[in-house]
Formats: C-alpha cells, structure tokens, sequence
C-alpha cells in the first residue's frame, strides 16, 4: 500500500494514552492505516506502541464493521438511512415508556464510551431517556474506587495514581499492567516506566495469585488466595502501627480517621492473616516494613482488588497504606493530577442510595446500578419490569456475570436499539443498530484518561480519515435520540438550543479547556491551554509531573480526607470475618475462578484482527499441576468448568504460573454465536466465561461484581 500521509494520533484502544504516528493510504476508498509507530514526541507515551496500536487500523479496514443503520427483519438485517433508523429507535423506546413507565428501559453503557470524548453529549441523551435502570461496565470495573474516593476524597472521580516516574517502591496489588498497560493509571509507555523503577534502584513487588507477567519482571512475587487481600492489607497496616512505622507526614493535618484505621486492624496480625491469605506472617511482616521504610512508595491495586466481594473495604484499605505511610499526595507515591479538562470540577461528586433496583434492592451510585441487576429486572414480572434496552459502546452479554442469562433475556425483550459497530453477541439482539462513525473518523481528546494520568499532559488529535458525509458521529447519536425522546416540545427546543450553540463536541472541549486549571481563565497556572494551541501540538503539550494537591483538590465539605468515612469503617470488621469464614468452609473439590488479561486482547472486541487473536491459549484455562493432577486433566487437554450457574469448556494449560486451588480464565471469548457478525473472531475458538460467573456475587458497598469469587468444579472431557 503507497503512504499518502502521515499523521499524528493519540491511541484511543485503552488507558494508556499513548501517542502514535501513523501512515495512511488514501488512495483505498475511506483510507487506511498502512503502519502505526510509537511518537517520540509524545511526553506520555514516550513512543511506545504495543500489539494492539499497532492494528489500530484493523477496526477502521474491517469489512465486518457496520457502515450504516441496519434493522431486524425476518430475513436478516436489512440497512436503513439515518433518520428512518432514529425515528424507529426512539419510536420503540418511547412506545415502551409509555405504556409502562420509563424505567421499562434500561440502559447500558460499555467501555468505549470513556474513550470517546462524543459521550460527553450523552448526558443529554440520559435524560431524555430518564430510567433509574441506567447500568454500565463501572460495576464490573472500577466501581470500588469511585465509592472510595467519593467517602474518603469527596469525588468519585478523585482517583490518586501512582506516580510511576518517582517513586522508589511500587506495590502492585491485583493488576498487571504488563498486559493491560495500566488501568486507572495512565502512564503511556507503561512497560518502559516500570523498566524505569528498577532502572533507577527502586523495588516493585506484586501480589496476585497468579505469577503474571508483571511478576516475572517484578522484583519480588507474592502469592495471594483470591478474596482474601483485605486481611492481606490489614494486616500490613497493623504491622506498621504495630511497629510505629505510621508517618503520614504533613498529610495527618488534613486527615480525619488515622487512630480509626489504628485501632480496626489491631486485632488483624500477620498470624489471624496467614492462614486464609496464604502469606505467612514472616513475609507480610517484611513486606509491611519494606513498605514504610521506603522513601517514596506507592500501593496501587485494580482489577484484582475490584473483583471481590470486599472490593471497596480493599481499595480503601490501599488508600489507608498510602495515606499512613505519607505517601498520598507526595512526589513518588500516589497522587491527583491536575487534568486540563478536569471532569471533577465539571460533575457531581457522586451520591449513594437514592434509588434501588427493583428486584434485588441494590443501592444506585452515581445515578447508576449495578449491571448484574439486569437479566433479573428483565425477566422478573412485575410493575416497573424492563422491556426494552439501550446498548451503547458495550457487549454485556460476554462482559457481565452470568452473560449467558443476560443473552436469553435480551432475546425476549420488546424493543431494543444498540449503538455500535458491529452485529455482536449482545447487539444481535436488537431491532435496531446504529453505527457511529468509526473510532479515526473522529477527532480525539481522552475527557477521562488525563484525569487518571501518571504525568499532566493533554493532546487532541484531528480525525484520521474524514467520516463520509452521510455517517453521524456518536455524539450527534446521543443528540438526535434525544430531542426524538423529549416529550416536551419546549424542553427539547431549549435543550438543543444550549447544545447547539456548542456546535460540535470539539467545541465543548474547548470550553472545558477555557475554564480548566490550566486554561485561559486560569493563568495563575501559566496556562493559557486552548484548543488552538493543541491543534498547533500533534504530539501533545507537556504540563509536567503531577503536583501536590492537597487539601485545595479534595471536594469533602471540609476539604478533610475522610478515612472514617461510616460506610466503609462499619463494614471492615464483618469484611474481615466473612473472608476468614470462606477461606476455611471452601469444599476441597472447588477452585476459585479468577481471570486474565492479554496484552493482544481487549475485552471482547478486538477479536475480528487476525494478528490481535493468534497464538496457543489465548482462551484457555490455566491450572497448577497440584490441581491437574488432582482432577486428572493434562495440558493441552480439555475441561469443563461447572458453576452454580453455568458450565463452559475450554482447553487447559498446566503451569505452575497460578496458585494450587485457582483457575484462570480470560473474558471477552466465545464468539461462535448464531448471527454475530464478527467472521474472525467467532472463527478464534474459546468460551465466555461469564457464563459460569455468578451475578449474585457482589461488593455490596459498590455493586461491583465479585467475578474473582465464584467457585467452581472442573473435570476432563474426552477428547
Ligand atoms: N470475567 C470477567 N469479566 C469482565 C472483566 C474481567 O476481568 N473478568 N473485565 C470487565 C471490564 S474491566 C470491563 S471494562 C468490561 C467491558 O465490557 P463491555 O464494555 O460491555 O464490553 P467490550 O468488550 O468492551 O465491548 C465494547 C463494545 O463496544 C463496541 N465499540 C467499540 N468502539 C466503539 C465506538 O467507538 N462506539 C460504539 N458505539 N461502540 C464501539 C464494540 O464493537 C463492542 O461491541 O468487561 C468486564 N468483564
Ligand atoms: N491488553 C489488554 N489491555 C487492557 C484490557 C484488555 O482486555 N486487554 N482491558 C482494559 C480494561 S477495561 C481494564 S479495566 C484494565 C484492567 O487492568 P488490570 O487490572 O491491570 O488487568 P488484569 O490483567 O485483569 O489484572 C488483574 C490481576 O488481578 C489478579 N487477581 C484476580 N483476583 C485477584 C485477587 O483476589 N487478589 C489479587 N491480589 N489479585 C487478583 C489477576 O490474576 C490479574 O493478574 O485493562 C485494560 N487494558
Ligand atoms: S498501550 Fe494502549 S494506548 Fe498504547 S498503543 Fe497499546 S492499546 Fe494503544
Ligand atoms: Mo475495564
């Protein structure tokens, strides 16, 4: 293919942020990505370029991407223009709400949402619809971080990140960002900043119950029970308190519930610890002390410590090291950046309890509840059931616990419309589908990810190729829906008259980089950033490393750091005795099912690129041999894997990698579904492991699900 252009771009596939280069052919009808490298300009990135960014244009070329609107008919998806296939979504949505109330929609809103700065007008579609169903991937995500933030920092989105660059000991609990590149740290060159830690002398020691490749590169490697990581930090802070190692510095000035933590985790010592977490005392001892003692340390957990059912007394825990140590809010610990557009100067900071769903009476948080509510609000009869959904950006049916369930109920739903760009397990269940313009037929700015970023940065990139004229973007999606949904004709009409003076998305951008800590309105910071000036920046303008924060930052009423918040103080010690209490009632004949992540993965939907899905044992199930033997299955063979609510089977691999008694199993597999129109990916093999995860397991704090709990049998299938 000849390059035409070469064009600046920041990766939007996950995290990290990173800056790419790209070539581009435009001589192929809609353009296409000939190769893709790291930028060296790009302070963030630092060049960096990883398996998936390299085949960021794989999605753009894909033939199986939809291109336009299709909808349902007898004889298979039939395209539709624009308006028609609109008219038709907010017809069936509105039909629904009328004849049974507006919480007969439900709404659920997938990953990709937060990586297109389009969703910053979904907001308005939210309204319009006005459901309390509104449900999305935070609560099979980062839900436990948001409360936490929310009670001890007073914003859900005030989320301290390691800072990578400076710190001299990195505890890393539950992640690995060696496949993930950083979650809830977005570092760029994420590998490379690691490499760096050690590089400079400093100490990265993980705790995971499987030996991850993060672990291979770690300096020390602690196995850990699934579940069971909240005694785990407990105990580390006795030993600290114990030992009078607690010295939170200048911190414990603005700090309420110091002597709080103190005295609930003084009955946790390394001994009561051991047993259940599988880290005898010694080591939890040495592990607490290496912690303290080191200059500038950083706790940070994620997905690991999310997928519990104590999840939120875990992340809080983490935040509990990092605060008694001094090291919240100190160069080389964890800290807040200081985003150009600053998403917690421009939302609420969270709420808890309002509302309840319908069949469980789960609390919402943040106006949203929990996604394993969905498939019992769908099927359970009664006043207020749901009827019809709304799917942007996301794939539930294998992204959320006991998907196989979610599946059949979506089949029986009145009405259904999905935003996205592909006939998917979850969207080939609606009467409607409407794809936005692909991901590099848009401009880009990560309205979230800088909130999140190891180093203040901000970068907007033009789009690469231009969106056909007859395509809509997500944002004008979200608008158009909208003002179909609005019954009142008056609201609608002032309601599009504020966003139409926005003109476009970019132009919000703008405006949120204006009145942003270094825009215009604040040159106290030396700013003066404005859309211009990153139009004028292709690799992105450096602001520097992130900057203390504190108290100025914290949005509690008191500006005080909240470590007594009630909510999670009152569950800590029954926490502490639940995980005690299964770790010793767990049956000889279970494992716990953890999951994994693929440096060549992306949840479910980067399947359909060829070079994104080889390899042995992308799908597979990692097993010890203790346990293979145990159960009479060998590498390479296969199993069945058997919950209390579902059965998969899939290949094993034998690997003393992950713990005796711990199963791992990736998600986002098992695309060999009727209709779904992913041709390579259903080709890839492999099975949904949220088929046998339980959607009753649940952080009750958060309503995340506790997909790292469910217990399950295993057995040899002939072959
Ligand atoms: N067992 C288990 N399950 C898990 C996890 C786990 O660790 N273990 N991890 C969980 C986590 S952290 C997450 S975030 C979720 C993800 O869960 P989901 O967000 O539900 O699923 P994805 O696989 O990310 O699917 C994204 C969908 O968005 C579509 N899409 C891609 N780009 C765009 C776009 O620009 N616009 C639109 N409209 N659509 C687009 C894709 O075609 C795809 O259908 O999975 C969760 N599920
Ligand atoms: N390549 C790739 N990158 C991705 C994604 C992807 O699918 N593929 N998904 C993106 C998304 S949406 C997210 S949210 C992030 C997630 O980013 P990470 O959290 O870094 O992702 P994981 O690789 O799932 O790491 C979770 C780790 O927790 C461990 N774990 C499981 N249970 C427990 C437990 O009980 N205790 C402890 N201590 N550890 C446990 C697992 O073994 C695993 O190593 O990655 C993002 N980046
Ligand atoms: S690490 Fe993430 S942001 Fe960077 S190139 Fe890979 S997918 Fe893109
Ligand atoms: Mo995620």
């Amino acid at each position: 293919m000849p390059i035409t252009r070469t064009v600046h771009r920041t990766c939007h596939l996950c995290e990290a942020m990173c800056g790419l280069v790209l070539d581009v052919d435009d001589t192929v009808a809609g353009g296409a990505v000939v190769a893709a490298r790291g930028d060296q300009n790009d302070a963030l990135g630092r060049g960096h370029i990883c398996p998936k960014g390299a085949a960021i244009g794989d999605g753009h070329s894909d033939p199986d991407r939809l291109r336009h609107p299709v909808r349902r008919t007898p004889t298979g998806w039939a395209p539709i223009p624009w308006e028609e296939a609109l008219d038709m979504a907010a017809d069936g949505l509105r039909r629904v709400q009328e004849q049974y109330g507006k919480d007969a929609v439900a709404v659920y809103l997938g990953n990709p949402t937060v990586h297109s700065h389009g969703s910053l007008f979904l907001p308005l579609l939210l309204k319009a619809v006005g459901t309390h169903n509104l449900t999305s991937a935070s609560t099979v995500d980062q839900r436990p971080h948001e409360v936490v933030s929310w009670a001890v920092l007073g914003h859900s989105a005030l989320i301290p990140v390691p800072d990578l660059d400076r710190t001299d000991h990195l505890l890393i609990i539950g992640a690995n960002p060696l496949a993930s590149n950083g979650s809830l740290m977005t570092a760029g060159d994420t590998p490379g900043r690691l490499r760096d830690i050690r590089d400079r002398g400093g100490r990265i020691v993980v705790l995971d119950p499987r030996r991850t490749e993060t672990a291979h590169k770690a300096d020390e490697y602690v196995p850990v029970r699934p579940g069971t990581d909240p005694l785990l930090l407990a105990a580390l802070l006795q030993v600290i308190f114990d030992e009078g190692l607690d010295d939170p510095g200048p911190l414990a000035d603005h700090v309420d519930g110091l002597a709080e933590v103190a005295r609930l985790v003084a009955t946790i010592t390394p001994e009561r610890a051991a047993g259940p977490t599988g880290v005898d005392a010694s080591t939890i001892r040495r592990l607490a002390r290496d912690f303290a003692s080191a200059d500038r340390a950083a706790a940070y957990c994620r997905i690991g410590t999310s997928h519990q059912r104590h999840a939120t007394v875990a992340t809080w825990l983490v935040l509990a090291l990092n605060v008694v140590t001094g090291n919240l809010d100190r160069a080389g610990g964890v800290m807040l950046p200081t985003p150009a557009f600053d998403l917690v100067a421009m939302t609420s900071g969270g709420a808890r309890g309002r509302w309840a769903s319908r069949v469980l009476g789960l609390p919402e948080f943040g106006g949203e509840l929990p996604v394993s509510i969905l498939a019992d609000e769908m099927t359970t009869p009664g006043d207020g059931q749901v009827r019809a959904v709304l799917v942007n950006a996301g794939n539930p049916v294998l992204s959320t616990p006991g998907g196989h369930r979610l599946d059949e109920a979506l089949a029986d739903l009145d009405f259904m419309v999905a935003i996205d760009l592909y006939v998917t397990e979850t969207t080939r269940h609606a009467d409607v589908i409407l794809p936005p313009v692909g991901a590099l037929e848009r401009s880009h700015y990560d309205h979230a990810f800088h909130n999140l970023a190891v180093r203040n940065t901000a970068r907007w990139s033009p789009p690469v190729f231009p969106a056909p004229d007859e395509q809509r973007h997500d944002w004008e999606v979200f608008a158009d829906l909208a003002m179909r949904l609005f019954r009142d004709p008056d609201r609608a009409t002032t309601i599009a008259r504020r966003y139409g003076d926005v003109a476009d998305v970019d132009a919000l951008v703008e405006l949120g980089l204006q009145v942003g800590p270094w825009g215009a309105a604040s040159t106290g910071n030396g700013g003066g950033l404005s859309l211009d000036r990153l139009r004028a920046a292709p690799s992105g303008i450096d602001l520097g490393p992130l900057q203390p924060q504190l108290p100025q930052r914290l949005r509690t009423p008191d500006q005080r750091v909240h470590l007594n918040a009630a909510l999670i103080v009152d569950a800590f010690a029954p926490a502490m005795v639940d995980i005690e209490q299964r770790a010793a009632a767990q049956p000889d004949d279970r494992l716990v099912l953890i999951g994994r992540r693929h440096v060549r993965s992306n949840n479910s939907w980067m399947h359909n690129s060829p070079r994104l899905v080889r390899g042995r044992g992308r799908s597979a199930a990692l097993l010890h041999p203790d346990d293979a033997k145990r159960f009479d299955v060998a590498d390479g063979g296969r199993i069945r894997v058997t919950s209390d609510v579902g059965a998969i089977e899939v290949e094993v691999i034998v690997t003393d990698d992950v713990m005796p008694g711990v199963i791992s199993i990736p998600h986002g597999w098992g695309h060999a579904r009727e209709g779904v129109g992913w041709s390579v990916a259903a080709a890839a093999g492999g099975a949904s492991v949220n088929d046998v995860t339980d959607p009753t397991l649940l952080d009750d704090l958060s309503g995340n699900a506790a997909l790292s709990e469910t217990l399950v049998r295993i057995a040899p299938v002939a072959p």
